[in-house]
């Protein structure tokens, strides 16, 4: 079968929030996108994934939406939105939506309807429950089930008018849809018939396999294992891939896309899918999505929860990049990526953000992603080493999971210092910075307050100081997208790890048609000789590589693609 066009494609995501605002609001909207696509262009990437700007009360900044079918007057309009689709087919870009419809907010007219009464026409168009047998609506234990929401605390709320819970698997203001009822369905594929018409070239579909819940007949929604040291329960099992996902994607992919004429990309968001299932998702003749987001490899620095950070193990790490490109190598597509917009900067987590070796380990794990079998995102700013935040005190945080975070762990008890250390490191916000243009006091972000503070950092670290400088990490971008472009061994060649058990040195091949690409990376500090451990990599040709004048020693966070091919003629 012919490769789709998206095995070649890198995406960069636009968590618009933070890009660029071009209003003085301090806020990032379309007009600051409109006005900044250069910088994609210079990049070379094919794809925009731009986070949500639908009308939103932006309790999880637009991750909550009260219109599916405009723009939020804070980001611009509904014209700005066609310009900028116009403008990115100019360039040869395509644009890719976020999708939210796990869950709408409390402030779209559907739930309003639905919550105004028992028999409203919507009533089941969410999840509501009455309270557990035996207990009164509103008393602690009463809810529905013991799940706890992602966002901190139960996934039920009260609502006393109609004396009902409704479900939210994240914050309360994001009330979740009842995928259930087909009119949901119907309403939801109309929609996205709508953006397509208008031009857009897919979806990027935030936890989309949370929209089947396991549910049983006469409605009743089971309790989830408890979580230790909590009153609460674990209900994943209940909504991750629930019974009805893959019917459900197979219908929304019939209802939207077939028999439509153009090329598109569908992208699952899916936290806690297993290889398993990314197969079936992803495999073609069952035409659910094109890609999974997978969450493995950002769920290995901690344990049980995001807060209870632990050292990265590079065996770790491996183990599970290299299952996943087994585990999807003929059938199935997975992301690349180490940034998004929930995940704290990878230079910071995963390389070392010191200024020693801040551009070398960024450039070194940007090499390492890129090399594998997959389609590579960058996330705004990652293309210039943005790195975590000096977050001074709670103060300094603005997003719902870390401030909801902050406030139920004070209730329990646990140490603000402690608390504070972990929301340092894992935050949100992190990545929510606004991106770093220039060295000018609001980094070129904006002439107004910005709404997050920029990072000090940019007096050094920004794209104006690195876009003409061929050592920078943005230059080291630029090349790894055109090599992805050029070499179809990097787009679909076979993967093999090497090493698997090495704690300094991430290796692997990727071989096609006779050719073979060796990547070495040295991920830590130490110099690592060659000679002993790869010595095919010793005056191999180098294709592409992040510091000069390689010799037989690897230098820290150095990182190398080599052409085996020249050799093994020899
Ligand atoms: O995130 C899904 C998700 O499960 C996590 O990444 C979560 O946001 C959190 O970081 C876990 O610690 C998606 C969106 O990407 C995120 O921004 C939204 O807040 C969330 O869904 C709800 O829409």
């Amino acid at each position: 079968m012919e490769a789709p066009w998206w095995a070649s494609a890198v995406a960069y995501q636009v968590y618009p929030r933070s890009f660029q605002d071009s209003d003085g609001d301090g806020i990032g909207d379309l007009g600051g996108v409109l006005q900044r696509l250069d910088h994609l262009t210079d990049l070379g990437v094919d794809v925009l994934w731009l986070s949500p700007v639908y009308p939103s009360p932006q309790a999880d900044n637009g991750y909550d939406i009260s219109d599916y079918q405009g723009i939020d007057p804070l980001f611009g309009t509904l014209e700005q939105l066609d310009e900028l689709i116009a403008a990115l087919h100019a360039r040869g870009m395509r644009l890719v939506m976020d999708l939210v419809v796990n869950h709408t907010s409390d402030e779209h007219p559907w739930f309003e309807e639905s919550r105004a009464s028992r028999t409203s026409p919507k009533r089941d168009w969410y999840w509501w429950r009455p309270p557990r047998g035996g207990f009164a609506g509103g008393d602690p234990g009463a809810e529905p089930t013991n799940w706890q929401s992602f966002f901190s605390g139960p996934v039920w709320e009260y609502d006393a008018a109609t004396g009902e819970y409704y479900l939210h698997l994240f914050d309360r203001r994001q009330p979740d849809l009842n995928w259930e009822n087909p009119e949901v369905r119907e309403a939801v594929y109309a929609m996205m018939r709508w953006w397509l018409d208008r031009g857009v070239d897919g979806f990027r579909m935030d936890v989309i396999n949370m929209i089947s819940k396991d549910v049983a007949e006469d409605g009743h929604l089971h309790d989830g294992p408890p979580l230790p040291g909590s009153s609460l329960g674990d209900g994943s099992a209940s909504y991750l891939c629930g019974p009805r996902i893959h019917e459900f994607l197979q219908e929304m992919h019939r209802e939207v896309f077939a028999g439509r004429d153009g090329t598109f990309l569908t992208v699952g968001e899916m936290p806690g899918v297993t290889i398993e299932q990314a197969r079936l998702f992803t495999d073609p003749v069952r035409a659910e999505v094109d890609m999974v987001f997978q969450f493995e490899h950002v769920g290995l620095d901690h344990q049980g929860s995001k807060w209870r950070p632990v050292p990265l193990r590079m065996r770790d790490l491996k183990a599970s990049f290299g299952r996943w490109q087994t585990g999807l190598a003929d059938v199935g597509w997975n992301s690349l990526y180490w940034d998004n917009h929930d995940q704290p900067r990878a230079v910071s987590r995963f390389g070392d953000d010191s200024p020693e070796f801040r551009r070398d380990s960024a450039t070194c794990l940007a090499t390492l992603l890129h090399l594998h079998r997959g389609t590579p995102y960058v996330y705004q700013g990652q293309e210039i080493g943005m790195a975590n935040f000096p977050f001074a005190s709670v103060d300094d945080f603005r997003d719902v999971e870390s401030v909801n975070h902050f406030g139920a762990a004070m209730v329990v008890g646990e140490d603000p210092a402690a608390v504070l250390a972990a929301m340092r490191r894992m935050s949100r916000d992190n990545a929510r910075t606004p991106v770093q243009w220039d060295a000018s006091p609001s980094a070129g972000f904006t002439t107004g307050t910005p709404w997050l503070p920029v990072n000090p950092d940019h007096v050094e670290w920004n794209a104006a100081a690195q876009r003409d400088d061929p050592s920078s990490v943005l230059a080291h971008y630029r090349r790894l997208i055109a090599l992805r472009h050029e070499n179809p061994v990097v787009a679909l060649g076979d993967f093999a790890m090497l090493l698997p058990d090495h704690d300094d040195v991430y290796a692997f091949t990727r071989s096609l048609d006779g050719e073979t690409l060796l990547v070495v990376c040295n991920v830590s500090r130490r110099s690592c000789d060659l000679s002993d451990l790869l010595p095919q990599a010793v005056g191999a040709p180098l294709v592409l590589g992040n510091l000069p004048d390689p010799g037989p020693t690897l230098r820290p966070w150095e990182a190398r693609v080599l052409d085996l091919r020249d050799r093994s003629v020899a």
